[in-house]
């Protein structure tokens, strides 16, 4: 008769490897694509479209490596402790250590000094993206009202110095042009609820809060086609709150701007406070059909 091997062990072997092998499948089937692939190494980020987009995919990638290589230090001691001292028999009470001052002193001062990195790394970048230059090379004055938004071209004037601008209702999805490396300052205003205007590929959003003007400037770096959407609960119909950005050539911008004027998109005053009704929205008023 030979040695009669433990069953119980063999059994669990066999499922860790079956959940190995379901997770390294998961894995592979869905590491397929390139765009997939990308998204894992940016960490579940949209390729940025703007040179502070850059900064910001940066800083998010940073920081989850030193999150994730405190977290294997922190699990592998963790499971090392629970593994060395286990209980090896029934009526064995582990060594119970406490009032360790050494030790309780460093796990107090090491998540302090971690923090203080986070925390110095966030305020820097967030000042820097926060600052506003002399001389933008263009300002789109963003209007965020219930439910949709509305562009201001203020500084391409018009002869008469009149104001291009795009509005969007809630069954009209508008489109905010922008022309490759040049920087544009955004002032954001609202006539009625806070919304916020966020360009999911510009990874950075502001909120658009009545009663005052909040302001970013961006450096769009990459042509292409990007999504906009309002981030803030702002009302019934806050889900219509979507627009389109179309980064382009200098030459196509102004194309743009000038076919805006030829159908008539010109005003004397940047157009502002122009609640849109539900009507004029084209939506329910009442059991809508969201
Ligand atoms: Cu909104």
């Amino acid at each position: 008769m030979g040695v009669q091997l433990p069953r119980r062990r063999g059994m669990s072997r066999a499922r860790l490897a079956l959940t190995l092998g379901i997770a390294l499948g998961v894995l592979t089937l869905t590491g397929c694509s390139s765009q997939t692939q990308g998204e894992w190494k940016r960490l579940a980020m949209p390729e940025p479209g703007t040179q502070e987009g850059t900064r910001i995919l940066d800083f998010w990638v940073n920081s989850w490596i030193a999150a994730m290589a405190t977290g294997i230090v922190v699990w592998a001691l963790m499971f090392w402790a629970v593994w060395r001292y286990r209980r090896r028999h029934e009526d064995e009470v582990p060594v119970q250590t406490r009032y360790n001052l050494p030790l309780e002193i460093f796990y107090t001062i090491a998540p302090v000094i971690m923090v203080l990195v986070f925390f110095t790394h966030t305020v820097r970048l967030q000042t820097d993206l926060n600052a506003l230059s002399d001389a933008p090379d263009h300002t789109v004055e963003v209007v965020g009202q219930q439910w949709s938004w509305t562009f201001n071209y203020v500084d391409e004037p018009v002869a008469g110095g009149k104001n291009v601008y795009e509005s969007g209702t809630g069954s009209y999805i508008p489109t905010l042009v922008l022309p490759v490396d040049e920087t544009v300052r955004f002032k954001l205003v609202s006539p009625d609820v806070i919304h916020s205007f966020w360009i999911t590929g510009f990874l950075y959003k502001k909120d658009v809060i009545p009663g005052r003007v909040n302001q970013f400037e961006v450096t769009p770096n990459r042509l292409g086609d990007y999504r906009g959407k309002c981030a803030e609960l702002c009302g019934a119909y806050h889900s219509r709150m979507l627009f389109n950005v179309k980064v382009v050539s200098r030459a196509d911008y102004e194309a743009y701007l000038q076919d805006q004027i030829d159908k008539g998109f010109v005003s004397d005053t940047p157009v502002t406070g122009n609640k849109i009704s539900t009507e004029q929205a084209g939506l329910e008023t009442e059991g809508g059909t969201e």
